[in-house]
């Protein structure tokens, strides 16, 4: 496996337009690691622009952005690029349910999800042992010895945080190197304020009602809620995760285009990449880590739910996998 920025500068250099994209709806993580990625290439003189899809809803991704002077462009359905462009996937893969496709030579991917296997990248380097993607780029950084920016080392320093739960969550040796690392660099009152921004106003009533609606069976804790975006759900399920005595969430919400899901598993035997793929029994695309893990079921795959409750279809489906484990 190629891992180190020269092997990806030899396989982009000549490109007449290189563009990084990260997920849809890129959370802290995917921003981080997407910025200082483009700086990295900055400094070997290769410039490039960050693009997504999908407005960006949580409020620390939006902070990030300002206080950083991150750059990245939205794009739309409409936006052509090139065939001949470059892009490098970034915290994500062909094939995942939160990317779209964008015209263009997807000729390097890093990420650190589980390898999908489903695609020819001219580079790839997925890490789905390492906690957090902005870690990856890190190491980018250490092994070429270039000390990051004051802006990119805050960025990925809170993307670590991000993605590991504040080193809490399928964290790696690596992630805790590069916290170190990056810690010695950090500007930490940014990060401080990044954490004073963590919930939106226009949210507090989605997490009232997640709260109200709370219901625990067993260690398993369940949200139902109605019009929540992808973001907020995640959010709300680390929320209720903290909750005395849950160890595995399912959050859902059922919305215009169908059910969202998001799941989280602090038990060893369930995993949660497993389990979301067990609830949406193939009606729909879901998957993630061992401990975080979303998914959807698109409305017209909806017949099934016909005469039974969303509700109990969600606990239906989340006990009897939980039991299958002989854990409850
Ligand atoms: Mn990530």
């Amino acid at each position: 496996m190629n891992n180190s920025i020269n092997e990806l500068i030899k396989k982009i250099d000549g490109a007449d337009k290189v563009y990084i994209q990260p997920h849809n709806m890129p959370d802290p993580d995917a921003i981080a690691s997407s910025f200082a990625l483009k700086e990295l290439l900055a400094k070997r003189k290769i410039p490039s622009n960050i693009i997504y899809m999908n407005e960006i809803e949580r409020i620390n991704s939006i902070k990030m952005m300002e206080f950083f002077g991150i750059k990245m462009e939205i794009k739309d359905k409409e936006f052509t690029t090139n065939p001949k462009d470059y892009i490098i996937l970034i915290d994500s893969q062909v094939g995942n349910s939160n990317l779209t496709s964008i015209e263009g030579n997807k000729i390097a991917v890093i990420d650190h999800h589980k390898d999908l296997e489903n695609y020819e990248y001219d580079y790839k380097d997925i890490r789905p042992d390492i906690g957090a993607c902005s870690t990856v780029i890190a190491q980018y950084y250490y092994q070429a010895e270039i000390e990051p920016s004051a802006e990119v080392a805050t960025a990925l320093l809170y993307g670590i945080m991000n993605d590991t739960n504040n080193l809490t969550r399928n964290t790696n040796q690596k992630d805790l190197d590069s916290f170190y690392w990056l810690y010695g660099i950090a500007n930490l009152s940014k990060i401080k304020n990044l954490r004073m921004n963590e919930i939106g106003r226009q949210d507090l009533n989605a997490y009232a009602k997640a709260l109200e609606n709370y219901e625990q069976y067993g260690s398993i804790g369940f949200v139902g809620i109605e019009n929540c975006n992808d973001s907020l759900l995640g959010t709300i399920s680390d929320m209720v995760y903290k909750i005395e005595g849950t160890n595995i969430v399912v959050s859902y919400a059922l919305r215009d285009d169908g059910i969202k899901f998001s799941v989280r598993s602090g038990v060893k035997e369930v995993n949660a990449d497993d389990l979301v793929k067990f609830i949406i029994d193939n009606r729909g695309v879901g998957g993630g880590h061992k401990e975080m893990a979303g998914g959807f079921v698109p409305v017209n795959e909806l017949d099934f739910l016909k005469n039974k409750q969303l509700d109990t279809y969600v606990r239906f489906r989340t006990i009897a996998f939980v039991e299958k484990k002989n854990i409850c």
